[in-house]
């Protein structure tokens, strides 16, 4: 446990120039999978603007950071981006020129048919060997092209009771995280991510937080958690989660997106904003309250969006973002500290609605504009004519490729 250093300054309420330091800082990765075609598990509903190439999904990766300012990192998917025969260096130089760079590598151990019963955590030792041959040359990839997060997601885990040994799985895991880990750089960081269910719906093998954390610990230092905003059960309390986990230094960062029911995808604070706002309070708590480092928490967006445009919903979701860190920022924190030591239950929770209450669009405005940025980003895309430009492009070559429909 970490404890507030004596002497350490508290801040009462923040400068505009501290804020605007604050949201300088303050930048969100977007997924390259969140510019293409995806779909439901039962459908997929195309839309002409859609990504299909690498080039593609970084160029408008490149139009988020540029109307946002905020954006200068891209998630990439080793087996969705990084097709036989595409060079990591050269994906590098591509991003560069859209004007940001290659962030988290997510390898891929869902999708190949080897992975029907698991994959690190398998009983079959070639769908294990298949995985860490395909997380190494995905630590590979991330060290080309110069990112230094490699983040895992695993679907292992089984459906039926009996179907495996269950402390066996968690010791292959163990295994095969302690060999990833110690194939990074000494300045990479390996994310663990965990969800409840789906597709394993008895025993996922990484299913809560406090398994995550277990296995980021046994696999060394530089293995951190990655708490997605959609994996977590009904009710559960995420800024519990992600307190305790910066209080402990494994707080590795973020996926972001909102949800109703389960893994959903949602644009971020589309259901339930004041959930979001309550998560960058506890971040802005450790930092100004009880000096942790929160420097190296990586906010990644991890959203694929069938029915809004997608380029459209990146941005949302970022402005969005950006609106509910200011207003955590706003959070009285003296007086707040001073109701909880009085126990005034009431007055305490007045300190969140207040800040979570107050209009931030006005100060957003001026420092998108003191970064020559455009007040409206949403508004400044959406008359900048690329989606028709893109629209119209891509409608072609997908025509060409299909016929007259993308069937
Ligand atoms: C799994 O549901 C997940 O959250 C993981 O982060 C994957 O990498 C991503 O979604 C794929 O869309
Ligand atoms: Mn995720």
């Amino acid at each position: 446990m970490t404890t507030r250093p004596s002497g350490m300054s508290r801040k009462i309420t923040m400068s505009k120039d501290q804020l605007f330091t604050l949201l300088n800082e303050f930048k969100i990765e977007t997924p390259s999978w969140g510019y293409a075609d995806t779909g439901t598990r039962f459908g997929k509903f195309l839309q002409d603007a859609a990504a299909s190439t690498i080039e593609e999904k970084l160029a408008d990766a490149g139009q988020v950071n540029a109307f946002t300012g905020c954006c200068p990192t891209v998630a990439v998917h080793v087996l969705w981006d990084f097709k036989p025969g595409v060079n990591a260096a050269e994906v590098g130089e591509l991003a560069r020129k859209f004007g940001v760079q290659i962030g988290s590598i997510n390898p891929n151990l869902f999708q190949n048919q080897i992975y029907k019963f698991g994959s690190a955590c398998s009983s079959d030792s070639s769908a294990r060997s298949e995985a860490d041959s395909h997380v190494i040359d995905s630590i590979e990839i991330a060290k080309q092209s110069g990112s230094k997060l490699v983040s895992l997601w695993m679907a292992d885990g089984t459906n039926y009771p009996g179907q495996d040994d269950i402390v066996a799985r968690k010791h292959r895991l163990e295994m095969a995280l302690k060999t990833w880990h110690d194939a990074l750089n000494k300045d990479m960081t390996l994310l663990v991510e965990y969800k409840p269910f789906e597709p394993a719906f008895y025993a996922t093998d990484i299913a809560d937080w406090g398994m995550a954390y277990l296995y980021a610990k046994k696999a060394g230092q530089q293995a951190k958690v990655l708490v997605d905003t959609g994996h977590h059960l009904q009710a559960t309390n995420i800024e519990q989660i992600v307190a305790w986990l910066i209080d402990e230094n494994m707080l590795g960062g973020f996926h972001f997106n909102d949800r109703k029911y389960a893994d959903d995808d949602l644009t971020l604070g589309s259901i339930d904003p004041y959930a979001v706002f309550r998560i960058f309070h506890e971040i802005r708590t450790a930092a100004e309250w009880r000096g942790h480092d929160v420097a190296s928490i990586a906010y990644m967006i991890d959203q694929s969006h069938n029915l809004k445009p997608k380029i459209e919903a990146m941005i949302q979701t970022v402005t969005t973002a950006q609106e509910l860190y200011l207003k955590a920022c706003l959070v009285d924190r003296e007086k707040l500290s001073a109701a909880q030591k009085a126990r005034n239950i009431v007055d305490a929770e007045e300190c969140l609605k207040k800040a979570f209450y107050t209009d931030v669009q006005p100060l957003l405005s001026e420092w998108r504009q003191s970064r020559e940025l455009a007040p409206d980003p949403l508004q400044a895309y959406r008359t900048s004519g690329y989606i028709e430009e893109i629209t119209e492009v891509r409608r072609k070559k997908k025509g060409n490729a299909a016929g007259s429909s993308y069937a």
